[in-house]
């Protein structure tokens, strides 16, 4: 067996879980438009031929203003240290900023405790025209001795291949980690919460997204039936206001959503109620952050 940890990380934002479900197959890791919609680590794991490598989805780094966002660098710093290599995203669209720089700053801390490859791979190349791309690439590589540089599209998978030949050579000969079907860590518990968060950041704008946390209070499976009992916490009446919308408008449209995505998922039917509170703060509540899973 062939075996490798590999972190991918970045500024929020860059691309990072689009990457891993890309890897995958298979949707685990939400997405949004929205900075910092990654809050945990999320591993995915990828069956190779004679291996498997283990991907670690990473909180975006920025400058954490609440505990919250401290425990989510901690979380994706962690995970850097932790891997075997490196996936370091920088997003095509844009050029070298003070994000991509700070992230440039954690590879090399970390790598001063212990070597490791790092492969610079620029995401978003479908939104560049190719001329455009050659300088991006040129800026970005020079920011550090990437062992690679790699220009990838999630969105429609071109060089996703050459991503993965490039880190083949690195996996080592030893035992695999995980049994032959495991897919990733993440429980269908956890995934429920996810993709109701996920339907609110879409949905939502401002500071809204950064707000919300959602609880899973009860799920239960029954005859190929999924009851999922859901609280969305907010930390602002006003808040509460904009996800439930005129006559509860746009709650029902999250929940529709999210119940939908959770049916195709899970593979049965799911009954699904939501509630919204204010919890003011919870984003500074130590007990508020644990009982979420943060
Ligand atoms: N067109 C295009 N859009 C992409 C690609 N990769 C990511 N996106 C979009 O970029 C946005 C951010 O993607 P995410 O995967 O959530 O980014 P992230 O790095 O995980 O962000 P955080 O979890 O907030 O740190 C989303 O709107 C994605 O749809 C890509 O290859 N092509
Ligand atoms: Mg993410």
């Amino acid at each position: 067996m062939k075996f490798a940890t590999v972190a991918i990380i970045g500024r929020s934002n860059v691309g990072k879980s689009t990457l891993l479900n890309r890897l995958l197959g298979e949707k685990i890791a939400i997405v949004s438009d929205k900075p910092q919609t990654t809050r945990t680590r999320i591993l995915g794991v990828v069956h190779v031929p004679d291996g498997q490598i283990a991907f670690l989805d990473t909180p975006g780094l920025h400058k954490p203003q609440h505990l919250l966002n401290r425990r989510m660098v901690r979380t994706a710093v962690e995970a850097l240290e932790e891997a075997d290599l490196l996936y370091v995203l920088m997003d095509a669209t844009s050029l070298p900023g003070p994000g991509d720089l700070a992230a440039v700053d954690y590879v090399k801390e970390a790598i001063a405790k212990r070597p490791r490859p790092a492969v610079l791979v620029v995401t978003k190349i479908d939104l560049v025209n190719k001329f455009k791309l050659l300088p991006v690439l040129e800026s970005y590589g020079k920011l550090y001795a990437w062992t690679e540089v790699v220009p990838v599209s999630s969105e429609t998978g071109d060089n996703i291949d050459r991503l993965l030949a490039v880190t083949m050579p690195f996996l080592s000969e030893g035992e695999g980690a995980y049994g032959d079907d495991m897919v990733t860590d993440q429980t269908m518990r956890t995934l429920a919460g996810e993709m109701i968060r996920e339907k609110i950041l879409q949905a939502t704008e401002q500071e809204v997204p950064y707000s919300v946390a959602v609880d899973i209070d009860q799920f239960k499976e029954e005859n190929g039936l999924a009851r999922i009992y859901a609280t969305i916490l907010v930390e602002r009446e006003t808040q509460k206001g904009i996800i439930i919308g005129k006559q509860g408008e746009r709650l029902k449209i999250i929940s529709t959503q999210a119940r939908q995505d959770m049916e195709k998922l899970f593979g049965m039917k799911v009954f699904l109620e939501v509630w919204v509170k204010v919890k003011e703060a919870w984003r500074e509540d130590e007990r508020a952050l644990a009982d979420l899973g943060y």
